[in-house]
């Protein structure tokens, strides 16, 4: 059988995308090894996510810098969401885990994409093998993955953010406002006339 950088190549043409896949000495089977080959940003990496519900395989483009947070991919779903085991990674798309790249697949999945992705020039995802990637304007990779831009990827700032309200929240403020026609209460004094 044909490499999967082979099957890839032939797959994408298939679809009509023009890709210029490139071999590299090192591997590139994670974000940061295909970033450190490929010489860009980790954020610049397209990591081809397959994520299992009780229904079906769906795919998640992320970029190299996030990690999915599975309740707000869940949420664009409509179901609950869990990575994919290897087996049927390769049964749905053709790929290896570590080589699987973005679109091309044996089965087209409803995919989704990771919005951080598009604000680069180029982004770089998987070519079919673990040592292997091509680089990609991210519109092209959207049209080409027929993916969905959307907001899955776990926030730093947002989890900080939310630690910092719980933190600084005010405590012990009576928020109800005083009633401005209750008579002003009399004051006596103990032991007074
Ligand atoms: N070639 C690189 C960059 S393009 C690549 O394919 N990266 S990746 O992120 O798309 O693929 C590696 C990912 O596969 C890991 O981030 C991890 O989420 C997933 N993975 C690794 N091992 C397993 C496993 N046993 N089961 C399910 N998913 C796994």
């Amino acid at each position: 059988m044909a490499s999967g950088f082979e099957r890839f190549r032939a797959a994408a043409e298939v679809l009509g995308v023009q890709v210029e896949p490139v071999r590299y000495p090192a591997d590139t089977r994670t974000a940061a090894d295909a970033a450190a080959a490929v010489g860009c940003e980790v954020g610049q990496i397209v990591k081809s996510l397959v994520f299992a519900t009780p229904t079906r395989l769906v795919l998640a483009l992320t970029s190299g810098a996030n990690q999915v947070d599975t309740d707000r991919l869940g949420e664009l779903v409509g179901e609950e969401v869990s990575l994919a085991d290897p087996e049927s990674v390769r049964a749905a798309t053709g790929f290896a885990i570590g080589g699987t790249p973005p679109f091309g697949h044996l089965n087209p999945l409803a995919t989704w994409t990771d919005e951080d992705l598009l604000a680069y020039e180029t982004v770089w995802a998987a070519a079919g093998t673990p040592d292997s990637c091509f680089p990609i304007a991210p519109a092209q990779l959207v049209a080409a993955s027929g993916a969905t831009p959307a907001d899955f990827a776990q926030r730093r700032e947002r989890e900080h953010m939310g630690r910092w309200l719980v933190d600084n929240m005010p405590r012990g403020i009576d928020l109800e406002p005083p009633d401005r026609n209750e008579p002003d209460r009399e004051v006596s004094f103990l032991g007074g006339d």
